[in-house]
């Protein structure tokens, strides 16, 4: 069934379904709503479809009285550890001279953080951001210390790009001389998992992980391993996250950037599409600049917006499963 089809538009917010005033969407269902109501329990939110599987791992966390941190960690490393993604984790796309470079962070309601740039051949990036975060007196950790310290922490390893993958790049190689195209990102064609969790405590983490925009330059770190840029979290206000062009996303400290609107007291919804005008506003050229962002406020307000429409996300909470159709300014 087309997606359109299957859209329906829903004004009732969050509280609507822990009420069971909203019947439950089936999973992978597409609405378009903005979910202003307060949650009266967990909630866990993350970028693009491949935020349902991711999801429901947090939400295993989440249900038996687990931490935020810990489920934005487990959530992600779903999506990590699938080698049929091509933009997250091990089977991620390479960069233009053919190396795979993971990009990840993690911050929690203490705003700890930690974060792992320009990683090879390790498994779960977020992993090695959290114990980067807990075992270490850094935040940041990129290139060849990160791997060795993620070696010294016993993370395993695998000889990347994967021969799938290996495949694809040889034939990109041969029929591209454009190396600087923007990717067109799109609900088809994305990367980048960023996940936001509130647990039962009230308390907000974030996690976001990618292989980065493919064929980048070697030795390009996009906005996902930057707190602030793809990640931000403050406990006392709430939490964002960001996919798309992150050239783009660190020129406003795009995460930070919706945090700070909602401490000024903007929704969540209208924090994302401010930032989002933002970064228009900031650009003279707006071709393939697809930039979205995500965010929850500490009493489980949920809000997006992106540059472009295509872009949709994964919430999970009591009374609702299923993905969610951003707001956008234009459309391709
Ligand atoms: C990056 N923000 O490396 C990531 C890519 C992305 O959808 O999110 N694409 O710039």
């Amino acid at each position: 069934m087309e997606n359109n089809k299957r859209r329906r538009f829903l004004k009732l917010g969050l509280t609507g379904f822990a009420l069971g005033l909203i019947k439950p969407l089936k999973a992978g269902e597409i609405i378009s709503s903005s979910f202003e109501g307060a949650s009266n329990g967990p909630v866990v939110l993350s970028t693009w479809n491949h935020g349902l599987a991711a999801n429901s791992a947090a939400w295993e966390v989440l249900n038996k009285g687990g931490s935020a941190l810990d489920a934005v960690e487990k959530g992600v490393r779903v999506t990590e550890a699938d080698i049929t993604n091509r933009s997250v984790g091990i089977g991620g796309m390479p960069d233009r001279d053919g190396h795979v470079t993971l990009d990840a962070c993690i911050m929690d309601h203490e705003s700890r953080c930690g974060s792992v740039g320009f990683l090879e051949g390790i498994n779960h990036p977020v992993s090695v951001a959290r114990a980067i975060m807990e075992k270490t007196q850094h935040v940041m950790l990129v290139g060849e210390g990160a791997k060795a310290f993620a070696l010294e922490q016993g993370f395993g390893t695998i000889k990347t790009p994967i021969p799938e993958v290996k495949a694809e790049y040889k034939k990109w190689k041969s029929e591209n001389k454009n190396l600087f195209k923007k990717p067109e990102i799109n609900n088809e064609n994305h990367d980048t998992i960023g996940m936001l969790a509130l647990d039962q405590f009230g308390n907000l983490s974030g996690s976001c992980t990618t292989s980065g925009w493919a064929y980048k330059m070697h030795g390009r770190l996009g906005d996902s391993p930057i707190i602030g840029a793809g990640l931000f979290v403050d406990n006392e206000v709430g939490a964002a996250c960001a996919t798309g062009l992150g050239e783009a996303i660190i020129r406003i400290a795009g995460s930070h950037t919706v945090v700070e609107l909602m401490r000024q007291g903007y929704s969540p919804s209208e924090a994302c599409r401010m930032a989002v005008e933002r970064i228009i506003s900031k650009h003279k050229d707006l071709t393939g600049l697809q930039c979205c962002f995500l965010a929850i406020d500490k009493n489980g307000r949920v809000g997006s917006y992106s540059v472009y429409n295509g872009f949709n996300y994964a919430l999970k909470t009591n009374g609702f499963e299923g993905m969610v159709d951003a707001p956008f300014n234009r459309k391709w």
